[in-house]
C-alpha cells in the first residue's frame, strides 16, 4: 500500500456491491452515489441518495433547518413504498458528506441495523491554506512539490486534483487557498486567474471553493499605480475591477487571504492606514459577489520589541468593531508561531465584534517535519477546549464557531501538509493530521482520540490490535515532541531559518525576537520569559481570571510555566523536585516515549502492509535519533549556562556543546528563499 488512497476505503472490489439509486440530476449527487457503489459492501437494503427536497422524501419531515446548512442524515426510511437506507442532505454537497459519513461508519466497524447518522458543520469555513509558491516549492512543505502544476494549467488538469477534492470532501473541508500567504502579485494576473479557474472547476463538484492570497501591493506591481494606500480611490477601484475579473472566471470564488505588514509583506500600515482600512477596502471589492476577506493577525513588526507575543493583540484588539461584515480576522492558535505548545492566543475572546478564524499548522514546521510522528489532534483539542475566561463556559471553540458572539461567519484554517508525494503528506501518520483538522473544523467538540480511532480503522483496517496500538502511539506522540524539544512552556528554540533541529544558543540574528535566547532568557540564575507585571505583562491580555492564574507560577499549569515566568533553576516544583530536575526528567521522558513508539510499531509488523510499515519504522528510527539529539544538545547548552550537574541516572550528552553548534543543514526542506 503506497498510501495514495489515504483513509478512503479499499473499494469493495471483490465483494458484492450494494444497489445504490440516485434521485435527481446533479453531478455531486452522482459522485455521492458512485462513492457508495465503489466502496460500500452489499447491504440488506437498497441505498437511496437524494436531496431532502426531493419529492420522494416528502413526508419524512426532513427540512433544511433540521439538517443544518451543509448537514446530512443517513438512516433507514420508507421511500416510495420501499424500506431503504437513505443518504440525504439539504444541499447536494450535504448528501456527499452523508455518503462519506456512511462509509466512515461502515469502515470503522459500524452496521446499519439502527443507523442514524446526522450532523452539520459547526463552522462555515473549513479551509486549507496552501503555502505553495508559483514555482512549485512549498514553503514549510515536507511532502514534495506543490500539487498545483501551474505551468501546464489550465490546459492539463491532473486527475489528482479530483482525488484531492474527494479526500477533502470526505472530511468536510470546503475551501482552499491555493497560494502562499507570502504572495506574488502574479497570482492575480489573467493567466493565473485562468489556471485557478481550472482548479475551481474540478473542486466545485466536491463543494470546495477556491480562494487566493492577495499581495497588498498588487495595484502598484500589476496596475502601475503609485500607491497601494487603501484610502486612495484609485486603489480601491483597481481592486474592485480585479475582483470583478476574478468572479467572471470563477463565479463562486471565495475571496482573499491577506498577510500584511508582517515579515516584510506590504500592507496598509506602509501608508499610515490601519489593518481595518486595508481589509475593508478589499472586502468592498468582493462584497457584491458574496466574497470574504480573511485578514491575518500574525504580525510582528518594529512596534513592540519588548514582547513579540503581545503584538497581534496590541494591534488588533483596538480594531474590534471596525471591520466590514465580510471580514474575518485569522488568528494563529498561539501568540508566537505554531510551537509544539503555546497557550491559546489572547485574541480569542478579546474581539467579540469580529468573527475570528483560527489558524492551525497541519504541516509540522516545528514538530519534526514529515519524519517525526506527532499527531496534532491533542494540540488542536487543547486550544479549542481552552476557556477564554471572558464568560462562563466560553471556549476558543465557541469563539471560532461564532456561537460565543452570534457571528454567522466562522471558520478554521489549516496550513496544509499536502504535496506531490505519492502518499500526499510525506508519511502515513501525517495523513492523520490532515484528517483530524477537517474533522475538528467540522465539529470542534469531537475528541481527538475518537478521531484517531476512526482514522486508524479506515487507514489500517479493522484489526483491534492495530487500532489500539496505533491510537495509543498517536495520543502520546505530540507530548513526546514537546518533551524533547522544549518542555515546561519553553518555545522557539529552533535552529535558524529552516527550523530543523535545536538552536537554543542562537543569539546573533538581526532582530532580537528572531533569536532563541530572546525566548528562553536563561542565565546562571534561572530560565523563562517573565510575562507577568514585573516583565512584559502579556498576562494582562487575557481575561482577568486567567491573567490572575498566569500571574503566579503556583497557579500556572507546569506545561506553560516558563512561557509566563522566569524562575530560578532550583525553583521547587509541586512534586518536590527542582525546576532543573523536572526539565531533565521531561527531556528524558520524551526520548523514552519515542523508543516506546518504535517498539510498539515493531509489534504490528505482521499486521500492516510492508510498504507503509517499513517507511514508518524508518521514520521512527530517525525520530529516535533526533529526539536524542534535541535532548542532548539542549541539556549541553543549559548546563553550559547553569553549571549544574545532571540528576542521578540521567545520561550525559553524547557530544560536547560545540559539536551541536557546528551542525548545519543547508538543504533542509521547506525553507523560504
Ligand atoms: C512562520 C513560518 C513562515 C511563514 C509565517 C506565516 O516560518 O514561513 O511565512 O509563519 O505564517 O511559521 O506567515
Amino acid at each position: 500500500d503506497d498510501g495514495y488512497r489515504l483513509w478512503l476505503g479499499e473499494g469493495a472490489t471483490t465483494q458484492a456491491r450494494s444497489g445504490v439509486e440516485v434521485r435527481g440530476e446533479s453531478e455531486t449527487l452522482r459522485l455521492a452515489a458512485d462513492e457508495l457503489r465503489r466502496n460500500l459492501p452489499a447491504l440488506s437494503v437498497p441505498v437511496v441518495v437524494a436531496r431532502a427536497d426531493d419529492a420522494a422524501l416528502a413526508g419524512l419531515r426532513l427540512d433544511a433547518r433540521s439538517l443544518g446548512s451543509e448537514g446530512y442524515a443517513v438512516r433507514r426510511a420508507q421511500v416510495a413504498g420501499r424500506e431503504v437506507l437513505l443518504v440525504t442532505g439539504s444541499v447536494d454537497v450535504g448528501v456527499l458528506y452523508g455518503a462519506f459519513a456512511l462509509l466512515r461508519h461502515i469502515n470503522s466497524g459500524g452496521d446499519i441495523a439502527n443507523i442514524d447518522l446526522a450532523s452539520s458543520p459547526q463552522t462555515k469555513l473549513r479551509i486549507l491554506n496552501h503555502w505553495d509558491n508559483l514555482d512549485g516549492v512549498v514553503e514549510r512543505g515536507y511532502s514534495g512539490q506543490s500539487l498545483w502544476d501551474w505551468w501546464v494549467l489550465p490546459d492539463f488538469k491532473d486527475p489528482r486534483y479530483a482525488d484531492y477534492a474527494r479526500a477533502n470532501a470526505s472530511i468536510g473541508i470546503n475551501g482552499t487557498v491555493l497560494n502562499n500567504v507570502n504572495a506574488k502579485a502574479d497570482s492575480l494576473t489573467a493567466p493565473y486567474i485562468a489556471k485557478a479557474a481550472a482548479l475551481a472547476d474540478v473542486f466545485r463538484l466536491y463543494g470546495i471553493r477556491v480562494y487566493l492570497s492577495a499581495r497588498f501591493s498588487a495595484p502598484i506591481e500589476l496596475g502601475g499605480l503609485k500607491t497601494a494606500d487603501p484610502r486612495d480611490p484609485a486603489v480601491a477601484a483597481w481592486w474592485k475591477a480585479k475582483a470583478d475579473e476574478i468572479y467572471r472566471a470563477i463565479p463562486d470564488f471565495g475571496g482573499f487571504l491577506v498577510k500584511a505588514n508582517s515579515e516584510g509583506q506590504p500592507g496598509p500600515r506602509d501608508y499610515g492606514a490601519s489593518h481595518a482600512d486595508g481589509a475593508n477596502m478589499l472586502a468592498a471589492a468582493v462584497k457584491p459577489h458574496n466574497g470574504i476577506v480573511m485578514w491575518r493577525a500574525f504580525v510582528y513588526a518594529d512596534t513592540d520589541p519588548e514582547d513579540r507575543a503581545k503584538q497581534a493583540y496590541t494591534e488588533f484588539k483596538p480594531l474590534d468593531g471596525s471591520f466590514a461584515d465580510n471580514v474575518l480576522v485569522q488568528v494563529k492558535n498561539g501568540a508566537i508561531d505554531f510551537q509544539p505548545r503555546e497557550p491559546f492566543h489572547p485574541l480569542f475572546g478579546a474581539m467579540p465584534r469580529t468573527p475570528l478564524i483560527a489558524e492551525f499548522q497541519i504541516t509540522k514546521e516545528y514538530l519534526g517535519f514529515a519524519t517525526h510522528l506527532a499527531y496534532l489532534g491533542p494540540l488542536f483539542e487543547e486550544v479549542l477546549d481552552a476557556q477564554t475566561g471572558v464568560r462562563r463556559g466560553e471556549t476558543v471553540a465557541s469563539v471560532v464557531t461564532g456561537k460565543a458572539d452570534g457571528h454567522s461567519l466562522s471558520g478554521m484554517a489549516g496550513v496544509a501538509n499536502i504535496g506531490r508525494d505519492r502518499d500526499w503528506s510525506g508519511g502515513t501518520f501525517n495523513q492523520a493530521n490532515w484528517y483530524v483538522f477537517g474533522r475538528m473544523a467540522w465539529d470542534p467538540s469531537l475528541s481527538s482520540e475518537a478521531i484517531a480511532r476512526e482514522w486508524a480503522a479506515q487507514t489500517f483496517g479493522n484489526d483491534p490490535v492495530v487500532i489500539d496500538t496505533v491510537v495509543a502511539m498517536m495520543m502520546r506522540s505530540r507530548e513526546a515532541v514537546v518533551d524533547y524539544t522544549g518542555p515546561l512552556g519553553l518555545a522557539h528554540l529552533f535552529a535558524t531559518g529552516h527550523h530543523y533541529g535545536p538552536g537554543p544558543w542562537v543569539s546573533d540574528l538581526a532582530r532580537p525576537e528572531w533569536n532563541p535566547v530572546y525566548y528562553h532568557r536563561a542565565d546562571r540564575q534561572g530560565i523563562g520569559f517573565d510575562r507577568t507585571r514585573t516583565g512584559s505583562n502579556a498576562v494582562a491580555q487575557y481575561a482577568p481570571v486567567l491573567a490572575r492564574r498566569y500571574a503566579d507560577p503556583k497557579t500556572t499549569p507546569p506545561e506553560e510555566l516558563l512561557w509566563f515566568h522566569h524562575l530560578p533553576w532550583d525553583y521547587k516544583m509541586p512534586a518536590g523536585n527542582t525546576l532543573w530536575e523536572e526539565m531533565v526528567r521531561r527531556y528524558d521522558r520524551g526520548v523514552a516515549e519515542v523508543d516506546s513508539m518504535r517498539s510498539q510499531w515493531a509489534t504490528l509488523r505482521p499486521r500492516i502492509d510492508a510498504e507503509r510499515w517499513t517507511k514508518t519504522d524508518a521514520f521512527l528510527g530517525v525520530q529516535q535519533r533526533e529526539a536524542r539529539w534535541w535532548r542532548d544538545a539542549s541539556l549541553a547548552y543549559w548546563m553550559s549556562i547553569n553549571g549544574l550537574p545532571l540528576p542521578n541516572g540521567s545520561a550525559a550528552p553524547q557530544h560536547d556543546l560545540e559539536w551541536y553548534r557546528q551542525q548545519s543543514f543547508p538543504f533542509a526542506p521547506g525553507n523560504p528563499k
